[in-house]
C-alpha cells in the first residue's frame, strides 16, 4: 500500500473550533487555470481626498464633519446593521418561524489619516495606538453587550467600500453564529480534556514548527491544521487571555510587532497590497462576564481569499457551499511560503532600489 504524503494525497482534516472538517486535495494546484481574472488592487491612492468621508475634515453621510484627526478616529457607523433600540418580534409561533431582538451598535475605527497607507506600512507605534483602541473598545462595549465584533476588510475583492485604513466593530445583546459555535467546542474541550483548547494548541504547534509563519516572545502566527482559505493564518497569545484588553504593555507591544511582520509577509507574497477579512475573539462579554470562560483563548483569524497571483482568489461554491470547505495547497505549505518571504515590505524595497 502507498505511503500517505499530505502534500499528495487527498483527505480530511478536523477543525475543533467550529467542529467541521475541510477537505484538503494538494494535488489540485497542478491544474490548469482558465477561470476568471480578478482586477488587481487600486494603487495610486490620493492622500487625501476631501470627498472621501473617512479622511480628517471630510463630511460623512450624516452631516457630520470628521475632526483633522491625526492618530486614530472612531465614530458611530451612518448606516449601521445593529441600532441600540428596535421593537421586540416577540414570542415565535411556531419552531420554524424563530425570530429574536436583535439590539447593538456599530462603529467604524480609522487607523490614521492618510489613506494611502495599510497598517503593514504604519510605524510599530502607530500600530500599538490601533491596538490599545481597540482594546479601549472592547472595556467600552463589553459590559453592555453580549459580542463585540472587531472586523477589517481590507481591499475590494473582501467587500471594503472605502481605500482608508479603517476597520469596524459591531457590538451586539446576543453571541453570533460564529463565536456561539466557538464557546461550545471550547467549553467541551476544556470539559474533556482539562485545558484550554487554544492553550494547548498554541503549545503543540511551537514544538512542531511546521506550520509557523512568525513568532516572537508573546505571539505565534501559523496556518492553523484545519486552515480553509489558502493563506489563512491564526494569530494566538503565548499567555492564556480571555479579553484583548487583558492583553499587558509588552503583549501590546509585541502584538504591533507581529502584525507588522505578518502582514508585511501578506503584501509580499503577490506584491500587492494583500486583500483579507480579520477580526478578533475572546470570551464573550455582556451577561457572560458573570460566567466562567476560562475555557476561552483570545485569537485572531485572517482570512485572505488570494490563492495563486494578486489576481487570482480561491471561491467558496460549489462543493464548499453544498458539502463542505475544500483547499488546495496544505496548510504546511502556505506555511512555508510565508515564513520564506523578506520581512522587507515590497515597496519600501522598491523605493531603496529606485
Ligand atoms: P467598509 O468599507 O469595511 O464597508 O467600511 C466603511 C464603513 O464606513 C461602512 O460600514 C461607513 C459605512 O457604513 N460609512 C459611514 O458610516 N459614513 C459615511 O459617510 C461613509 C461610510
Amino acid at each position: 500500500m502507498e505511503q500517505f504524503h499530505p502534500s499528495e494525497h487527498q483527505h480530511i482534516r478536523y477543525n475543533p473550533l467550529r467542529d467541521d472538517w475541510v477537505l484538503v486535495s494538494a494535488h489540485r494546484m497542478k491544474r490548469p487555470w482558465k477561470g476568471q481574472i480578478e482586477k488587481p488592487a487600486e494603487v495610486n491612492i490620493a492622500r487625501h481626498d476631501p470627498t472621501n468621508p473617512l479622511c480628517p475634515g471630510a463630511t460623512r453621510a450624516n452631516g457630520e464633519v470628521n475632526p483633522m484627526y491625526e492618530s486614530t478616529y472612531v465614530f458611530d457607523n451612518d448606516f449601521p446593521s445593529l441600532q441600540p433600540d428596535a421593537p421586540d418580534p416577540g414570542v415565535s409561533e411556531h419552531p420554524l418561524f424563530q425570530a429574536k431582538a436583535a439590539k447593538g451598535i456599530c462603529k467604524v475605527m480609522c487607523f490614521h489619516p492618510h489613506s494611502d497607507i495599510t497598517l503593514p506600512l504604519m510605524s510599530i507605534s502607530e500600530i500599538r495606538t490601533v491596538i490599545d483602541r481597540w482594546a479601549e473598545l472592547m472595556e467600552e462595549l463589553g459590559p453592555a453587550y453580549d459580542w463585540v465584533q472587531i472586523f477589517e476588510n481590507k481591499g475590494a475583492m473582501m467587500g471594503c467600500s472605502n481605500p482608508h485604513p479603517h476597520c469596524q466593530v459591531w457590538a451586539s445583546n446576543y453571541l453570533p453564529n460564529e463565536p456561539r459555535i466557538a464557546d461550545r467546542t471550547q467549553q467541551e474541550y476544556y470539559r474533556k480534556h482539562g485545558v484550554p483548547m487554544l492553550v494547548e494548541y498554541a503549545k503543540l504547534e511551537s514544538q512542531k514548527k511546521e506550520r509557523i509563519v512568525v513568532e516572537n516572545e508573546e505571539w505565534l502566527v501559523i496556518v492553523p491544521y484545519w486552515a480553509t482559505w489558502p493563506f489563512q493564518t491564526l494569530l494566538l497569545p503565548k499567555r492564556h487571555v480571555l479579553h484583548l484588553q487583558d492583553l499587558s504593555d509588552k503583549e501590546r507591544s509585541g502584538l504591533a510587532s507581529i502584525m507588522k511582520r505578518l502582514l508585511i509577509k501578506y503584501d509580499n507574497l503577490f506584491e500587492v497590497s494583500f486583500p483579507y477579512s480579520m477580526g478578533w475573539h475572546g470570551a464573550p462579554s455582556g451577561h457572560f462576564l458573570l460566567d466562567d470562560k476560562c475555557h476561552w483563548q483570545l485569537h485572531a483569524h485572517y482570512y485572505p481569499p488570494l490563492l495563486r497571483s494578486a489576481t487570482i482568489k480561491k471561491f467558496m461554491v460549489g462543493y464548499e457551499l453544498l458539502a463542505q470547505a475544500q483547499r488546495d495547497l496544505t496548510p504546511e505549505q502556505a506555511a512555508e511560503r510565508l515564513r520564506n518571504l523578506p520581512e522587507v515590505h515590497y515597496k519600501l524595497k522598491q523605493e531603496s532600489e529606485s
